[in-house]
């Protein structure tokens, strides 16, 4: 390529670049009442910067070729900070090595601009292979903390080239840019993975939210677990209490995890997490939420039966089909809350919708009834009451 050609491809790259990254969001028209989904992806691969992916020398990249592309941006962190809306993102090369980048919007929904450099996440004394789905917790104690995946070679099967085991790796900052990192987080399990800090101390100690599992896919008899800690630079859960089991022809029949830190309200602890089903078609993962007590937060007091979003369209599509999962959302000061989520772990979404919608969701909804008699009767009773008012409303009319 001569230099012309190499300058007039560049700006060609810029101008796509800033055009992406500059789209306005709009809602979806057809809301399920619930939240609403919005038309654009918040983050794609194509989000990241050109300088990212692209080395920008005529001298060594006369062909201007990507010379370290970059697969995906999913299953990110969010926290809102002076106003401002903040993803960390999965980020993972084609090298299939994630790590985190902070990606900034001035309003929640659009206009997400990944900060100039990733995170380059301080190591302990064992560094891991990987990191991924961070959690960001803004912790009473005044830190930011963020619980992520670290996954490190199963040294005891050294020829299974696919043994891994993950842990929860811990780090902690107060702007996004200088990180701390913690020991990892000790529990009885021998792999954890989804586990996240809750908001507030509970007894005078960090609280923490888990997920015991068996092996490195396979969670075992096993759901969210709840645990206590003395200490966060050496945090040590010696007791898991499980609070949210998987269960038998459920959302969440094969496993479940936490999703972000739940919201705290008046009447009682917002969750979200999801939920796996195996299906003819592989794994099927969905979100879910529950509500848990503001005395005692191990005490799950709210199921609303069923799924809360599934993936839809476009996003039943990407590196590991039909999955959707989320580990951030952000209540903002007049109680709406911006869920993020990522689909098919290759994209970042948003819905928004607020605390007044949630709790009539989480109050409202009722359980799973448990088994198919008990829930098409649960449907039929809500038919016959329906069947009323629309008679009684439009008695011309044939329903
Ligand atoms: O591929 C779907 C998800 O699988 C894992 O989640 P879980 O441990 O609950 O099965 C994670 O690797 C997650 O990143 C991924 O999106």
């Amino acid at each position: 390529m001569i230099r012309e050609e190499f300058d007039k491809k560049l700006k060609e790259l810029f101008h796509q670049y800033q055009d992406l990254i500059q789209r306005s969001n709009e809602k979806e028209v057809d809301g399920n009442g619930i939240y609403d989904r919005y038309k654009y992806p918040v983050l794609t691969w194509k989000h990241t910067p050109v300088f990212w992916r692209y080395d920008l020398n005529f001298e060594t990249n006369p062909h201007l070729m990507e010379r370290l592309g970059i697969n995906t941006t999913f299953n990110a962190g969010a926290i809102e900070l002076n106003g401002k809306y903040y993803l960390i993102a999965r980020t993972e090369g084609v090298d299939v090595k994630s790590f985190f980048a902070v990606v900034e919007s001035p309003n929640g929904v659009d206009n997400f601009r990944f900060w100039d450099h990733p995170i380059v996440m301080p190591v302990t004394d064992n560094p891991e292979m990987n990191v991924y789905d961070i959690r960001l917790t803004k912790h009473e104690d005044g830190y930011i903390y963020g619980l992520f995946c670290a996954e490190r070679k199963d040294m005891d099967h050294p020829e299974d080239s696919s043994a891994a085991i993950a842990s929860s790796g811990i780090a902690r900052t107060k702007d996004l840019k200088r990180w701390e990192r913690l020991e990892d987080l000790d529990t009885p399990s021998f792999q954890q993975r989804n586990c996240v800090l809750h908001p507030e101390f509970v007894s005078g100690k960090y609280a923490f939210y888990t997920r015991p599992q068996e092996g490195f896919i396979d969670t075992g008899d096993s759901g969210i677990a709840w645990g206590l800690s003395d200490s966060i630079e050496r945090a040590r859960i010696k007791d898991q209490k499980i609070i949210d089991y998987r269960k038998y022809h459920t959302v969440k029949e094969v496993k479940n995890g936490q999703g972000p830190p739940p919201i705290k309200t008046d009447k009682g602890w917002l969750h979200l997490a999801h939920g796996v089903r195996r299906t003819a078609a592989g794994l099927r993962y969905v979100l879910y939420m529950f509500m848990t007590s503001l005395e005692d937060p191990s005490q799950v007091i709210r199921r609303p039966g069923g799924c809360f979003l599934a993936p839809h369209g476009i996003e039943r599509v990407g590196d590991v089909s039909n999955v959707v999962f989320s580990n951030g959302w952000i209540k903002k000061d007049n109680d709406e809350v911006i869920i993020y989520y990522a689909s098919s772990d290759t994209r970042m979404h948003v819905a928004t919708t607020t605390i007044e919608k949630l709790l009539d969701y989480v109050v409202n909804t009722p359980e799973d009834a448990g088994r198919t008699q008990l829930c098409a009767a649960q449907r039929d009773d809500m038919i016959n009451k329906n069947l009323k008012i629309l008679k009684a409303k439009y008695p011309e009319i044939k329903f």
